[in-house]
């Protein structure tokens, strides 16, 4: 029986994901006069920022030193942290509010699976800082998406066995690192959609009566 809902943060509860970019794309502009490829920064959805920064420069031929790098990753998230003052209530991606209250008025324990290192200060900003059940700790995991380490983390938060979980992500490191894990992936937008269990084209449409009866059917199926 499915009894927890797992939710990743940038892209499926706020649109900090375009803050994410924005701060990368001034980051490399600033540090290297480069304008970094929209489809390079893509693929850092859902990546830690360590491992977003390593693939900006691997995707750039861009070679620094460990210090370098350091205070590279510091940067960009003093300018994700300057977009982010502009957040407030008003910030919940549409249909979230609704998702969160029919879950828990089914019953259903509500946790966090965010890799983002900022993501008390973001619950705090848009309201939401006691939503949640609990909160997995990116730090105190090995691995980051696409290993399944931040998803498990969730589950064990709400006592809830990955298998009776659902999890909701907006990016496809997410959706790999929801399967690994063992959850029913719920994807919100194109190419998440493509690659999960059920597929949203964006947070408005997300219907928990239809994830429910397609969860359902597939556990009669087999
Ligand atoms: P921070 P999510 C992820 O959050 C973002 O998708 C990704 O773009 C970002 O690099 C990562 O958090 C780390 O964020 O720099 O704030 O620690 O999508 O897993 O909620
Ligand atoms: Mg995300």
């Amino acid at each position: 029986m499915t009894k927890a809902a797992l939710f990743d943060l940038d892209g499926v509860i706020a649109d900090t994901a375009a803050y994410h970019l924005q701060a990368w794309h001034k980051l490399v502009q600033d540090h290297f006069g480069l304008d970094a490829p929209a489809d390079l920064l893509a693929q850092t959805k859902g990546l830690s920022r360590t491992d977003s920064l390593a693939a900006i420069l691997s995707g750039l031929d861009l070679t620094v030193t460990d210090d370098e790098f350091t205070q590279l990753a510091a940067e960009k998230n003093a300018l994700y942290q300057q977009l982010l003052a502009n957040l407030n209530e008003d910030s919940i991606l549409p249909g979230i509010a609704d998702l969160l209250a029919a879950l828990r008025k089914k019953g259903f324990r509500l946790a966090l699976a965010s890799a983002s290192h900022n993501a008390p200060l973001i619950l705090d900003k848009l309201g939401l800082s006691g939503t949640f059940d609990a909160i997995a700790d990116p730090r105190k995991v090995a691995h980051g998406k696409p290993a399944p380490d931040i998803f498990l983390a969730a589950a064990k938060g709400v006592g809830c066995q990955p298998e009776d979980c659902i999890a909701f992500e907006d990016s496809a490191a997410g959706i790999a690192a929801i399967k690994a894990a063992g959850s029913c992936a719920v994807g919100v937008g194109q190419q998440a959609a493509r690659q999960a269990d059920i597929g949203f084209p964006d947070t408005a449409a997300l219907d928990l009566d239809q994830i429910l009866a397609q969860i359902n059917r597939k556990k009669s199926a087999g």
